[in-house]
Parts: structure tokens; sequence; C-alpha cells
């Protein structure tokens, strides 16, 4: 980053800039920065949704932007592989070394043996999607299905709405009904919950559905404590309940939907009893609910992530986003449904590539230990990581772990910290952080497009993601027709693309508001970017595409052995397992009192949480905001946070979806007994070694 002010390398000044990480809520921050270096990261005014406050995480990032585990130099391993043995090298010779192995594998087995993996690290929008594809597309590598995270709900809202925008977090205000379904905005989303509080105060009802009593639960009028997996169920039973009691909205559905009769037909076994059974909830509080639902109008739903991520996701988040079309609930401000706005913009990534994908093998990353260990003509020969963590947060950690191990693979990892993916590789390379080069990042929460700018010069010899793919395609001698070699050129480009208004905006004041003011009411502002705008209740495609059909519901098998589900969701320490590093304290797995009780555990105990796949250790606490037989460990950890180095991943299986290939987290069984510490007295020394 060379166009940083020399006032930023002096005095002491506040640039403006924005949040980019996997949040929805892209917070404008103002950072102080003295003689270069950042002192306070703190709220700017620009994005009006962030009212003054940011998190906790995002405050103290500079310890990550100068921390101990911050790679400064490209790294290229020297002893065995997790052994932290390194000799830096230049730029250069790490990229030489780079192209050579590329050229060398292709040479032998074919572009198709090297397989990029990414996700959406910072989330900016110059960083993926740009350089990086038209260097891996142009060479000819493998393709990755980036499924680990929204394919269900993405399908769900892609097939029935179109991805239409969502209602806007201070839209909330104006609600009778909020649903916050399979979501934990305390940790998640912390700037929709003032407007929820506020529309507490003028009255409305706060409904919470969730496995745990989270602190939104507690503060509900109605908290639906379901068993994980389950909300295909219990929101058939609400469509039943619409149905059956002339509840249905008959001329929205006639007018602006297609295919409701199929549905009501798939929701006609879900009378409240049966889903009250299966999803382990007291029927009358579910009847309440539909009651509530059928009643009370505005009613919005903020549908989240938790619930998509179990074999039924897709008929789940089907489910669930139908609600407001069949009880008529759009139209209306505050009324609809939230979920996620990445389509808002209608931005096209290829336009801005320029390169078209080439055919070649598709690789779901929810299977990257089956593609390491098991996927042939070619075998994987060469990984190259970025903006991702795998060993982190993909499911089936052992599996990746044991691939990572090959001797023969050739993993780099460009990341901006030594992750436990990144002390596998064979070379490491520096990525810069947000706070030091340019970007473009659109929520995915609200509707808004925000500048990201450098506010410090680079620490040591980082580099952007544009940058990096450029110098690396320059090496692989790639013809890539683009001028943006650096993310300033790339900006430039990229703004380019959007339509002159927003365009003028951004570059003006780093922000531009988006659809209606960033205030779009659903049917009425934003329809559905369907055939005929209409929504789709019953996607003949994805029927077929269903190994048991939409709307239906896929009972967990018997495991008398694991009979506990566990759950890993989000929590206000890390981001995904971003700032994980500075997670010092060893994890806790959280677990209703009676399941402890019945293995004679207490808070503070050390236990071991196992199944087929492999075992976690850790500390238990006893939490009564479980769900009897649901568990609890965070997403995110990274190795050192646990007593044994695996985390809730390891435990976690690499089954997807059955429509979109999605991840399932949650559609976890395990064991969970004590930790037997052997003490051992002197006539009976350890063994040694
Ligand atoms: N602080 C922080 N913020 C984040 C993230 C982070 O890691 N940390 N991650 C970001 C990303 S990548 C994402 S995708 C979003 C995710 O944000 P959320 O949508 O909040 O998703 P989760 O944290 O996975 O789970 C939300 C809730 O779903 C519940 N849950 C689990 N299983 C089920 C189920 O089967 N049904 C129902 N109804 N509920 C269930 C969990 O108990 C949890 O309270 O958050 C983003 N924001
Ligand atoms: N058990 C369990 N696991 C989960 C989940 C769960 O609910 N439970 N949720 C899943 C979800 S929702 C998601 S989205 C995934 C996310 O999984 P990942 O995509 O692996 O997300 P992060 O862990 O944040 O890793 C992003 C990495 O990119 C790096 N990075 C950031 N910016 C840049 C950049 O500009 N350039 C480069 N080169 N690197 C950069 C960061 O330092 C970080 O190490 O995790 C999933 N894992
Ligand atoms: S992580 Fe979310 S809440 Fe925290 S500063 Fe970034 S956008 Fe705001
Ligand atoms: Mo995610």
């Amino acid at each position: 980053m060379s166009e940083t002010d020399d006032s930023l390398k002096w005095g002491r000044s506040t640039v403006d800039t924005v949040c980019p990480l996997d949040c929805p809520d892209t917070c404008s921050l103002e950072i102080t920065v003295e003689t270069g270096k950042i002192i306070s990261i703190g709220a700017s005014d620009n994005n009006p949704a962030t009212n003054g406050y940011i998190c906790g995480k995002v405050r103290r990032f500079d310890e990550r932007v100068y921390g101990d585990a911050r790679v400064t130099q490209p790294l290229v391993r020297t002893g065995p592989r997790d052994s932290g043995h390194w000799e830096t090298a230049t730029w250069d010779k790490a990229l030489g070394t780079i192209a050579k192995r590329m050229q060398d594998i292709r040479r032998e087995w074919g572009g198709e043996a090297i397989l990029p993996f990414s996700y959406g690290g910072s989330n900016g929008l110059l960083s993926q999607d740009t350089a990086d594809a038209r260097l891996f597309r142009q060479f000819g590598t493998a393709r990755l299905a980036r499924n680990v995270c929204s394919i269900p709900t993405t399908t769900a809202s892609q097939a029935l709405y179109g991805q239409m925008p969502s209602v806007t977090y201070e839209d909330y205000r104006q609600a009778k009904l909020i649903v916050v379904w399979g979501a934990n905005p305390s940790s998640s989303g912390i700037h929709l919950l003032p407007h929820i509080k506020a529309a507490q105060e003028s009255g409305a009802a706060l409904v919470v559905i969730d496995p745990r009593r989270t602190n939104l639960a507690r503060r509900a009028d109605l908290h639906l404590p379901l068993r994980p997996g389950t909300d295909v169920a219990v929101a058939l039973s609400v469509h039943r309940y619409l149905f059956e009691h002339g509840l249905a909205d008959e001329q929205f559905l006639n007018t602006h939907t297609h295919g409701a009769d199929r549905l009501r037909e798939r929701a006609q076994e879900w009378t409240i009893d049966h889903a009250a059974t299966v999803a382990q909830l007291d029927p009358e509080l579910l009847e309440n609910f539909a009651e509530m639902y059928a009643d009370l109008s505005p009613a919005v739903i903020r549908c989240g992530w938790g619930l998509e991520r179990n074999r039924n996701g897709e008929s789940a988040a089907f489910a669930v986003l139908a609600l407001p079309a069949v009880a008529g609930k759009f139209g209306v401000r505050g009324g609809g449904y939230s979920m996620s706005n990445t389509g808002a913009w209608s931005l096209s990534t290829e336009s801005w590539i320029g390169i078209p994908e080439p055919n070649t093998r598709l690789v779901n990353m929810n299977k990257l230990g089956r593609a390491l260990l098991e996927y042939q003509d070619p075998p994987i020969q060469m990984l190259f990581v970025y903006n991702c963590n795998p060993v982190a947060t993909m499911p089936n950690q052992n599996l990746v772990l044991k691939g990572l191990a090959r001797e023969d693979l050739f993993t780099v990892v460009f990341d901006q910290v030594m992750t436990d993916t990144a002390r596998l590789a064979d070379i490491v390379l520096p990525a810069t952080t947000f706070l030091e080069s340019y970007d473009v990042v659109q929520s995915y929460g609200l509707t808004n497009l925000q500048l990201a700018r450098p506010v410090i010069e680079t620490v040591g010899e980082a580099r952007p993601n544009v940058e990096v793919f450029e110098a690396l395609a320059t090496k692989l001698d790639l013809e890539i027709q683009s001028d943006d070699t650096s993310d300033v050129q790339a900006l430039l480009q990229l703004t380019n693309a959007l339509p002159d208004e927003a365009r003028q905006e951004l570059m003006d004041t780093g922000f531009a508001a988006g659809i209606a003011d960033g205030r779009p009411v659903q049917f009425r502002d934003v329809f559905p970017r369907t055939p005929e705008r209409k929504a789709c209740l019953f996607p003949e495609d994805l029927e077929q595409k269903s190994s048991v059909g939409l709307y239906r519901y896929q009972p967990e098998p018997e495991n008398n052995d694991h009979p506990l589900t566990l759950i890993s969701p989000a929590t206000e320490k890390t981001i995904c397992s971003t700032l994980g590093e500075l997670r010092s304290r060893v994890a806790r797995l959280h677990m209703h009192p009676e399941d402890a009780e019945h293995r004679g555990l207490s808070t503070g105990d050390s236990v071991r949480i196992f199944n087929a796949l492999g075992e976690v250790h850790c500390l238990v606490s006893l939490n009564s905001d479980m769900q009897r037989g649901t568990v609890g460990l965070p997403k995110g950890l990274w190795r050192m946070s646990t007593l044994n180095g695996s985390t809730a991943n390891a435990l976690v299986s690499d089954e997807v979806t059955d429509i979109g290939g999605g991840a399932t987290f949650n559609d976890t069984r395990v064991q969970v007994a004590r930790v037997v510490t052997v003490s051992f007295t002197q006539e009976q020394p350890p063994a040694s070694g």
C-alpha cells in the first residue's frame, strides 16, 4: 500500500473505513492512528445502522494486526509439518517456487490436481473472485463449491423469491410480531438488537425459535426450544394451521405465488401435535405461536443460519421463508422476512472476472479431507488456501488433518496470521488486513455498499489478494486481460460495474445506501426476482433434485451410543475462526444439568466428547439454557483452545444436505464422559516417552 497519506505516518489522525468481516452489520469505523500505528478502533457515523457502537471483537482488532500470530514475511517450511520451522523468503522467490510447482503439477497430473481453497476471508468484494478467479480459471485448476455456509437458506430464498432484498433492521420497529428463527443476533449481528427492543417497548411480541435459551429468548414472549433439525416440522405445522383455519391469505397466494397447493399438501400431515412430538415441544406453546403468527401484523421473521445446518436444511428454510407468503404478511413496512441481502445489488462477479469458468472438476469444500485422501484421476497434488482456515472451520477435522499431513501434497496458505491451517503449509504468504488495503464491502444484513481504505502502512511485507494473484499470474506467464495490478486499480474497475449514482456516492462519501434508501418494503418496493415476479412456493426442479422431496422431514437415525446432539453456533469472541488466536481460555461444552447429572459431571470437569469420527477434550459448564439432549461447543475454535487439539469439527461429519450440498454442522451425535485422570504412586512410575 503506497497511497497512505504522510499524515498517517507522523501525526495523529482519524480515518473512516468499514468493517468487512463476515458479519451482517458492516459497521462504519473510525480508526485513530498515531505515528503510523492504530491506537483505537470505534464506530463512525457513516453507516447509520452502526448507531455509535461496534462489537468487542473489532475494537481489539489491532491485537491481530500487531499480534504475535501475524505473518509478516513469506515463509518456507524447513522442518516436518507443524514443527514451526520456517525460513523467510522474498516474495519473488516464494511466488517463483509456487509458480514452478503449479507448472510441474499441471504437466504431470493436469490442472485439476491443483485445488484453490477459499471462502469469505474478510468478505470484501476485491478480495475474492477477482484476480484469483482469473488466475485459477485461466490455469485450469479444479473448481471449489463454496458450500460451507448459507447453501440451504440461499437455495430456498433464491427459488422462492429470487433473493429479494430483506426487511431492514430499522423497520423491525414497525413490527407487531418479531420471530427470530435460528439466529442469535446477540452474537452474530448485534445491531438488530436495539430495534427489537424498541419494537417490544412499543408493544411488539417477540418469539425466538432456538434449541438454546439465548439472551434474546430470555426476553421473548415465547421461546420454542425445539430439537435441532426439526424446524421443517414446526414451520409446516404453522402452514397447516393457517390453511385449516381459513387464515391463509388466498388472495395473496392467487395473485403473487405459484405452487401453494403443493405446499398445502405437504403440510397436511403436520398437525400441531405431530410437529410438537417430533420437535420435543409443548404443543400448547406451538399452537400459541401459530395463533400469534396468524393474528399479528406487521410480522417479520428474521431467518438465521442455525436452522440450515442439518440434513433438513433446505426444507426447513423453504418452510420458514414461505410463511409470510401464506399468512399474507408482505406489502407493509415491518412485514415479511430478513435473510441474506447478498443479492441486493445484483452485482455480477462474472462481468469483472471476464474469463469464463472452465468445466473442470468441482470439489465441495465440505469434503476437503476426502478430496485430499480419496479423489483420484488425478489425485490432488496442490492446495492453495486463502481467505479460509479449513482446519478450524471445515467438517471432519481429522480427515482434513490427515489429508494435510500428506508428504506429497504441496500446500500454500495465504493468510494474515499463522492459523492452524498455515502451520501445516509448505509456504505461507502474508496477507494484509482490511486496515491495510482498499476494498468494497457489501452488507448482507443491510443493503449498503461501503469503501474500505487503508489506515496504516502494511505490516511487514503483507500484500493484498489482488496484488498477489496478479504477481503470481505474471510468474505463470498468463495473459490475464486486466489492468488491476493493485487494489486501487481493482477498486476502480469494480466500481465501474455499479450504477452511476451509487458509484458517485460511494466514491464521494464511502457509503451508498442501496435500494429504496436501504429500507425496501417487500412486495411493494421490491418483488421476487423470479419469472413473473411471483413467489415460487413449490419449485419442481428442486423437488426432483431432493432425495426425499421438498418440505419433507428426514428423521435422525437411532444412535444409542451417541445420544446427544452437538451444535456449534457463533459466539461473540470470534468471527468464524478469525480472532481465535486471541482466545486463550480452554473451551467449554455447554450441557443441561440433567444430562450432566446422568453422567456424574459438574461445572469445570474435564470431559471427552466423542463419536465415531473423533473426540474433543475440554471443560464442561452446566447450563440450563441448553435444551435437554443438546450440547453446545463454540464455532471457530483454534486447536489450542481445547485440551487435545480437536475442536467441534472433529465430531462433525462431511455429509451434506441433499439439494444444495450444504454443511450439516448441527447434525452431530455425540456422547460425553468425564476424562479419567490417572494418578500414579511412586511404586508405579508412568512409562516414559
Ligand atoms: N460474533 C460472530 N458473528 C458472526 C459470526 C461469528 O462466527 N461470530 N459468523 C458470521 C457468519 S459466517 C454467519 S453464517 C452468521 C451466523 O449467524 P446465526 O444465524 O446467528 O447462526 P448460528 O450462530 O450458526 O446459529 C444461530 C442460532 O441457531 C441455533 N440453532 C442451532 N441449530 C438449530 C436448529 O436446528 N434450529 C433452530 N431453529 N436453531 C438452531 C443456535 O443455538 C444459535 O443460537 O453469523 C455471522 N456473524
Ligand atoms: N463447527 C462449526 N464450524 C463452522 C460453522 C459452524 O456453525 N459450526 N460455521 C461455518 C460458517 S457459517 C462459515 S462462513 C465458515 C467460515 O470459515 P472460514 O472461511 O475458514 O472463515 P475464517 O475462520 O474467518 O477464516 C478466514 C481466514 O481468512 C483470512 N483472511 C481475512 N482476510 C483476508 C484477506 O484479505 N486475504 C487473505 N489471503 N486472507 C484473509 C483470515 O485471517 C482467516 O484466517 O465456518 C464454518 N464452520
Ligand atoms: S464484526 Fe460486525 S458488529 Fe463487529 S464491527 Fe464488524 S460489522 Fe460491526
Ligand atoms: Mo457463515
